[in-house]
């Protein structure tokens, strides 16, 4: 077999190449080939200098995740880093793309770093559960300083190669050919002694040695942020050895932490996520060859929340959006609503004035729908009513182009009884955006019987280019996400009844890592959503609450009372409601468990999740466990509902149901799938 890693001589600069793509990820034949390459060297007396670069689209884009569980195939990544930093003669890493994790880490083992503008920089290890363990944390604080490091580790996000430039990470940024100029930049240096090592620079540590309550301080301003994670502590003790350590002592850290790390179970999830989210733009039962259709141009009729959040994702991506509303004064106000949010991104820095006026300039409001005709993707987000909706889809199919992309962001209704409102079901999709949708990252693309396969593949594409994570959905009520919000829900409310608190209720879900219980949710969502509006009509909790308008926290009263700081607190009202339905209907009051909470709640939404994956509405489990993950804030560590049950064990799942079945009624019934899959005593993902 051949080496991704090939060496040619520039005179007396020693070129290493690696080519490995997609991403050039450092699997056990780069890391073999990147150690021959620096022995080559060294062994070559004619070579003076050694530039390592990469070929395709990006520098090492970190360890091979893949090779994560395996028997380990030596050298093991730390001692090549350390192997290249103890090379005799001057190592420069040349980068492009994105240096991440590994990546950066053989960056920092070089003795210098060029870079080319548009490269970034990043150690995004925490996001699958893990720290940087090839000495990143013990070499990123000494080059970029502890305070950027703490933030980059237990973060994991990207810094561009300006930032990158200021820190001292990059020695110099390139204008122009890469590969030439970091060849020069090696002439320049190949007589310099001693070599720089990133692992002996002591100078930017005496500012965080000053400030021994640095650590503390990050710890406490980010512990909302961090609640439930394993690796963000690991990755600041890491950093706190670096300080503190002999060097041999502080590696030894690193790599105890790093091990630690990987074999518990919250980095198990966050990889298996790693690879769930990239699955989810898979389609499957289309040609391969499916071209999608060209969207150079969006329409968005409505423009309310929703409307609104679409529009900006598009306009933010640089695709035109022509906004349709019915009357002057929504449209403004919409419009006015869409500025404002691009305001606040830019009073943070993160938009320029410049580009809020492009965004904004490249939207066109007007209230005749005939504007739409010449949209390649029209996207209606109107009343969820289905016949308002197949309303608007008639008007459509009598204006839109040939080929144009005709989508529905409905949440619950049938795309199929939509698209039959038109001639031309083929062209019809749901494109679900979750709110608020400019923020979101999922997206819900809803297959419908007829829906074309090249509709389908642009709707994924098109999901990439805005950022989104696009999740294929079958046509069901409440589709993935939503309709698993059910079984929720309803256990949720007769829990309530039969003796339960909200507050208990929403402990028992925040505690699990969700970022709030179905209460609080409630609350913030608004408990008049759906209502009937008859405020004599009470049937349920909710019907109580909405009449007596407490319909969450825009009114300062739902299933909590809220202060003028929209603090909650547990409402005595709320309970003589909750104990007057229950003498109403008769229900006899007990002492609820939480456990009894996660069986009835949680549990009955695999239930739900299975029912999906059986009909088929789902194309895998993992599907699944990205909905909920980006739509819902289902905690990564636990990687999704799915993942978790079968961390749980199915069986467990199925006997929990089963002591709760008697009390669920016939609001439940078992998935044949679970049954089955728990009987066989298999998983749902691998
Ligand atoms: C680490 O470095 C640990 C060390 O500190 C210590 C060790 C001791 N490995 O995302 P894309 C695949 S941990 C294997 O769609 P993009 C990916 O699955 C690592 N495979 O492209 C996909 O495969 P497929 C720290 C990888 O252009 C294909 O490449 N590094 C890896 O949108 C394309 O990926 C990271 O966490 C990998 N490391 O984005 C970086 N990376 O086509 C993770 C990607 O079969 N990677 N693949 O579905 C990324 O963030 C993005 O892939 C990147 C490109 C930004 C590079």
């Amino acid at each position: 077999m051949t080496s991704p890693i090939s060496t040619h001589k520039h005179h007396d600069i020693l070129v290493v190449t690696s080519n490995n793509p997609p991403v050039n990820a450092l699997g056990a034949a780069v890391r073999q080939g990147l150690v021959a390459a620096i022995e080559q060297a060294e062994g070559d007396a004619s070579v003076k200098a050694v530039v390592i670069r990469c070929e395709g689209q990006t520098f090492f884009a970190g360890a091979d995740i893949t090779e994560f569980g395996k028997p380990p195939v030596m050298p093991w990544l730390p001692e090549v880093v350390d192997r290249i930093e103890n090379c005799s003669k001057p190592v420069v890493a040349a980068i492009h793309g994105t240096a991440l994790g590994g990546g950066l880490e053989i960056a920092l083992g070089c003795h210098y770093r060029v870079a080319v503008s548009s490269a970034r920089f990043g150690v995004p290890e925490v996001k699958l559960g893990l720290l940087p363990g090839a000495g990143g944390t013990q070499r990123l604080p000494r080059v970029a300083g502890v305070p950027k490091a703490l933030e980059m580790v237990t973060g994991g996000g990207m810094i561009g190669a300006k930032e990158a430039s200021d820190l001292g990470l990059i020695d110099r940024l390139i204008e122009g050919d890469l590969q030439q100029h970091a060849v020069a930049y090696a002439e320049e240096v190949k007589d310099i002694r001693p070599l720089p090592k990133s692992s002996e620079r002591d100078d930017k540590l005496a500012e965080a040695r000053a400030n021994p309550g640095l650590f503390d301080d990050f710890r406490k301003a980010n512990a909302r942020k961090f609640r439930g994670f394993e690796a963000p502590e690991a990755n600041i003790k890491a950093v706190e050895a670096a300080l503190a350590k002999p060097y041999a002592q502080r590696v030894l850290d690193e790599r105890n932490l790093f091990m630690g790390l990987m074999a518990g179970s919250q980095a198990r999830a966050q990889q298996y996520f790693f690879f769930a989210e990239r699955k989810a733009s898979k389609i499957e039962g289309i040609p391969d060859d499916t071209r999608p259709r060209d969207i150079t141009n969006v329409g968005v009729i409505g423009a309310g929340t929703m409307g609104g959040g679409i529009s900006m994702n598009f306009l933010s991506a640089g695709i035109p959006v022509t906004i349709v509303e019915m009357a002057q004064d929504a449209l403004d106000r919409g419009t006015g609503t869409m500025r404002k949010n691009y305001e606040a991104t830019a009073a943070k820095g993160r938009m320029t004035p410049e580009q809020v006026e492009q965004a904004m300039g490249a939207l066109t409001p007007t209230l005749d729908f005939a504007a739409l005709a010449d949209c390649d993707l029209i996207i209606e987000a109107v009343f969820e009513t289905m016949e308002i909706k197949q309303e608007i889809f008639t008007k459509l199919d009598a204006i839109a182009k040939p080929g144009a992309i005709l989508a529905s962001n409905t949440s619950y209704l049938n795309v199929d009884e939509i698209a039959a409102s038109t001639s031309r079901p083929q062209d019809v999709v749901g494109l679900h955006f979750f709110s608020p949708a400019n923020i979101m990252k999922l997206l819900e693309v809803v297959r419908g019987a007829k829906t074309a396969p090249d509709v389908l593949v642009t709707a994924m594409a098109l999901a990439k280019k805005i950022k989104k994570v696009a999740v294929v959905a079958g046509v069901c009520h409440g589709f993935i996400g939503n309709r698993m919000l059910m079984p929720r829900q309803v256990e949720a409310t007769k829990l309530l009844l039969e003796g339960a608190t909200p507050d208990q209720i929403d402990r028992v879900h925040v505690e699990f890592g969700m970022p709030m219980g179905p209460f609080q949710m409630a609350d913030l969502a608004g408990v008049d959503i759906g209502w009937h509006r008859d405020v004599n009509r009470i049937e349920n909790i909710r019907d109580a609450l909405a009449a007596e308008g407490r319909w969450g926290q825009k009114k300062n009263a739902g299933f909590y009372d809220y202060d003028d700081k929209r603090r909650p607190s547990p409402s005595a009202r709320v309970q003589e409601i909750i104990d007057d339905f229950r003498t109403k209907e008769g229900v006899e009051k007990r002492e609820i468990s939480d456990q009894e909470i996660v069986e009835r709640t949680l549990y009955t939404m695999v239930n739900e999740g299975a029912k999906i994956l059986e009909e088929g509405m789902a194309q895998r489990a993992s599907d699944i466990d990205v909905v909920w993950i980006y739509g819902y804030g289902w905690p990564v560590y636990r990687g999704g509902p799915m993942f978790w049950a079968d961390t749980e064990g199915l069986d467990k799942i199925v006997a929990g149901l089963k002591n709760q079945e008697a009390r669920m009624g016939s609001d439940f019934s078992f998935s044949q799938l679970l049954l089955d899959k728990a009987g066989a005593g298999e998983k749902f993902t691998r």
